[in-house]
Formats: structure tokens, C-alpha cells, sequence
């Protein structure tokens, strides 16, 4: 079902082109303070009241700590070659900057597993787990350079097993969402930090990739960004819905090809940026990764950034609110390969949360079999139309901690039952299964 909007001679189905699934480090692992692991700003943002919509944490989550061995195995059943992680940063890296062995002796044998059932890792430094300790986070410059220490550290340690490494994922989220919307750690409402955090982020991942080069040069380096489809409420709206586009794809992409962002949108702020920053920042990728979910409307507003967004109409959307538009998916590809010189294309992540139930020890997954389904063919599409894409990861291997959500949204292809930890493929994860053995 899957594969039935694609056609017998799509890309997708040569050999070649790569299928996973993602996860992420706080997502999963649980484990929170054990073997060295230092505190996250995402372990102190849970403790705050309001925060998580049912007041959850990560402190046990998935239990992947414990459980990885099972779950690599889950990963090569349903027939996937691939799996997307993140390394937690405070894991490895101690409070006064040294490197952790107990932390890192987790991820040798997680990575290890994962080459011994014959799936490839692609690796993420940085997944929004910061260490609490760096004092300032992302408004301070130093955090960038700490982020490079860490980046070198973890390529000399883990580098033999980590054929495939991303600096950030979604530094849009670790950026706007998390200090000018305030809905993720550290929660603030502040314009003018969300876009220096953003700032700093890019600085980081140029710095991190540099970093890495340097220590080692068989290594494939990418950088992960999300984007979304953007469409005015109307007329009237266009020039808010720029500036959001502004704000959510080109920003991103003009700094990583050293243009100059929108003025209109920097003018929202009053960013540091030092002599030798744009360079660092265009340091080459060998990769990028894009993370696809849905489209928002757009209209204006009188608030400091100038824009809402909004849900309107008729669309069918997932269970957490999102509009289903793969159309978008395929549209954003295009003009990103018009635009820019782009390198080879992963799609990182994209997935449905669903109302999920288990009944009968089944969970019939309707929507997001027909999510996977649409979204497939957006990418057969983009390839169509000339968009250089080698992979693509489904997010998520399993349910698992949704942020300011909590455990409320499960977006994974194997449901969790999370007072026994049992593990029980979906009615999507089986067709996945069917269509990779038939490749
Ligand atoms: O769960 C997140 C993930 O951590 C980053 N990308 C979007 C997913 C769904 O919200």
C-alpha cells in the first residue's frame, strides 16, 4: 500500500535508494542522570510547571538505554537498512568539558550493534538536548565553539563507527520555536534572541563541520533543517507569508550559500554577527537533510514577529493538528534545487501522529499508511523533476516523548506500550516490511 502511488520504475525502489527510521537521544533513551550523564536543558524544562502538556519527562521514556539491542533488531526485521540517531551531548561530554567514557562506552555498543544487523547509522550531534551547564545556551556565542569541542571529540572517539554524521537537527526549533515562541526549552518569548539563537546555531554547525574535517576526512557531514509549506489566508496576507518563508527555509538556506538573509526579517532583530561568521557558516555539506511534515496558513498580525499561523478549512490533518500537504513537500524541493546549488538530498524525517489504539494486540494505523503513501509519491515527484534524493526516513521508529506534548502524540511505526515497554508494529510499520522485501 505504501508504494502503490509510486511507479514500477520509480527511484525509489532501486536497491540503492536508502530507507530508515529516526529517532532521537531525549526522545528515547531515558536513562536520564545515570553514568555520568549530566542534566539537559530539556531535563530542567520538564521540570517546570506548564511546560509539557501532561506534565511528563524523559526520564525513562522509550528505556532504549537498556532495551537498544532489541530495537536495532526490530529495525532490521521490519526490513530498514538504515536508522537515524542522536548522540545527548551531555552524555558525552562532562560538566568541565571532558569526555565521558561511561556515556560514550553506550553509544560504541549501540553503533556497533546497529553495523552487526546491518544497519547503517546516520548519526545526530545535536538534537536539542543541550547540556544545562553552558551557561547562557544558544544566546551565547561560546556555546558554538563548545559545540565544536564536542563535535571533535565525538568524531575521534565514535568516528569509525559513524560512516554518516549531521551537526544539528532543526536548528529552527532550537531557534525560533525555543526563544522567541517559547514552546520549547528554554521557553522564552523574546523576537531578537530567536534570531540570534539561529545565528549561533549556524555558526555552530560551520564550526562543528570544520571541526570534524579536521580530525578525520572519510566521514560524510550534513546538517538537518525542517521545513513547512507556507500559503497566504489571503491577498492581503502575501508579504507576511514571505516573511515567514523568509524566516522558516531561506534563512537557512542563504546562509549556508553565504547570501544575505531577508532584510525584513533581520530587521526583526539585532543580531551579533562577527567578521568571518558568513564564511564558517557556508562551510560545504556533503549532505543536507530535510524534515517534511505539513503546511500552514499564514495570515498577518500585530505582534513582534507580524505573522500567525493557522490551520483553515476542510484539509485532513494528523492527529496532533497538522495539515496533511505532500504536494508541499514536493514543491519545497524544487525551488530549493532552482535556487540553490544544492548537494544529494535526504529526507531525514516524516511521519503522521496519530489517535492510535492497541486493540486485540493490533493497531490499525489508517492515516498514516496513507500519509507514508502520499509522501512517497511527493518525493518520486521532486526526483521527477530533477531533485537529486538519496534516502528517506520515516519519523518514528516507535512512539516516544513528543516535546511540549509529552506522551500524548505518537508518531512512531511501532507502538509503545509505556507501563510494560512492550513494542508492537503498526498496521504501517508491516506494510513498510512488505514493500522493502519486494525491492
Ligand atoms: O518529534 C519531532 C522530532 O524530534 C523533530 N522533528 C519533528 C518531530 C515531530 O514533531
Amino acid at each position: 500500500m505504501i508504494a502503490d502511488k509510486i511507479s514500477a520504475s520509480s527511484r525509489l525502489r532501486q536497491a540503492d535508494f536508502e530507507f530508515g527510521v529516526a529517532t532521537s537521544s531525549f526522545q528515547i533513551e531515558g536513562a536520564s542522570r545515570v553514568d555520568g550523564k549530566q542534566a539537559s536543558i530539556w531535563d530542567e524544562f520538564c521540570r517546570q510547571p506548564g511546560r509539557i502538556l501532561d506534565s511528563s519527562h524523559g526520564d525513562v521514556a522509550c528505556d532504549h538505554y537498556h532495551r537498544y539491542e532489541d530495537d536495532i533488531r526490530l529495525i532490521r526485521e521490519l526490513g530498514f537498512e538504515h536508522y537515524r540517531l542522536s548522540l545527548a551531548w551531555p552524555r558525552l561530554i562532562t560538566e568541565s568539558g571532558r569526555w565521558n567514557e561511561k556515556g560514550a562506552d553506550f553509544y560504541r555498543r549501540l553503533l556497533e550493534c546497529c553495523h552487526a544487523h546491518g544497519v547503517t547509522p546516520n548519526v545526530t550531534l545535536y538534537h536539542w538536548d543541550l547540556p544545562a551547564s553552558l551557561q547562557g545556551a544558544w544566546l551565547n556565542r561560546d556555546t558554538a565553539y563548545r559545540f565544536a569541542d564536542y563535535a571533535a571529540m565525538a568524531v575521534k572517539h565514535l568516528g569509525d563507527l559513524m560512516p554518516r554524521v549531521s551537526t544539528l537537527n532543526e536548528p529552527w526549533c532550537s531557534s525560533i520555536l525555543s526563544y522567541d515562541l517559547g514552546y520549547h526549552a528554554p521557553g522564552h518569548n523574546d523576537r531578537a534572541e530567536g534570531l540570534q539563537a539561529a545565528h549561533h546555531l549556524m555558526l555552530a554547525s560551520g564550526l562543528g563541520l570544520q571541526a570534524m574535517r579536521a580530525e578525520r576526512s572519510d566521514q560524510s557531514l550534513g546538517l538537518v533543517l525542517n521545513f513547512e509549506a507556507l500559503q497566504a489566508r489571503t491577498e492581503q496576507d502575501q508579504s507576511a507569508r514571505d516573511l515567514v518563508h523568509a524566516e522558516r527555509i531561506r534563512f537557512w538556506m542563504d546562509r549556508l550559500f553565504n547570501r544575505d538573509p531577508s532584510p525584513a526579517l533581520m530587521a526583526q532583530g539585532r543580531v551579533d554577527e562577527q567578521s568571518g561568521d558568513r564564511a564558517i557558516m557556508a562551510e560545504p555539506l556533503d549532505w543536507l537533510g530535510v524534515n517534511y511534515y505539513t503546511r500552514s496558513m499564514v495570515g498577518a498580525a500585530d505582534n513582534p514577529r507580524g505573522y500567525e499561523l493557522t490551520n483553515e478549512g476542510e484539509t485532513e490533518r494528523t492527529h496532533i493538528g497538522w495539515d496533511i500537504h505532500p504536494q508541499g513537500l514536493t514543491d519545497i524541493l524544487v525551488e530549493l534545487h532552482q535556487d540553490y546549488p544544492l548537494p544529494p538530498i535526504y529526507i531525514t524525517e516524516n511521519g503522521a501522529a496519530c489517535d492510535d489504539v492497541l486493540e486485540a494486540g493490533r493497531v490499525n494505523d489508517e492515516l498514516r499508511r496513507r500519509y507514508f503513501q502520499g509522501h512517497l509519491a511527493a518525493v518520486d515527484q521532486a526526483i521527477e523533476q530533477g531533485v537529486d534524493i538519496r534516502g528517506y526516513y520515516a519519523w518514528s521508529l516507535m512512539d516516544n516523548f513528543e516535546w511540549a506534548y509529552g506522551y500524548t502524540q505518537r508518531f512512531g511505526l511501532v507502538y509503545v506500550d509505556y507501563t510494560t515497554q512492550a513494542r508492537i508494529p503498526k498496521a504501517s510499520a508491516m506494510d513498510w516490511q512488505r514493500f522493502l522485501r519486494t525491492r
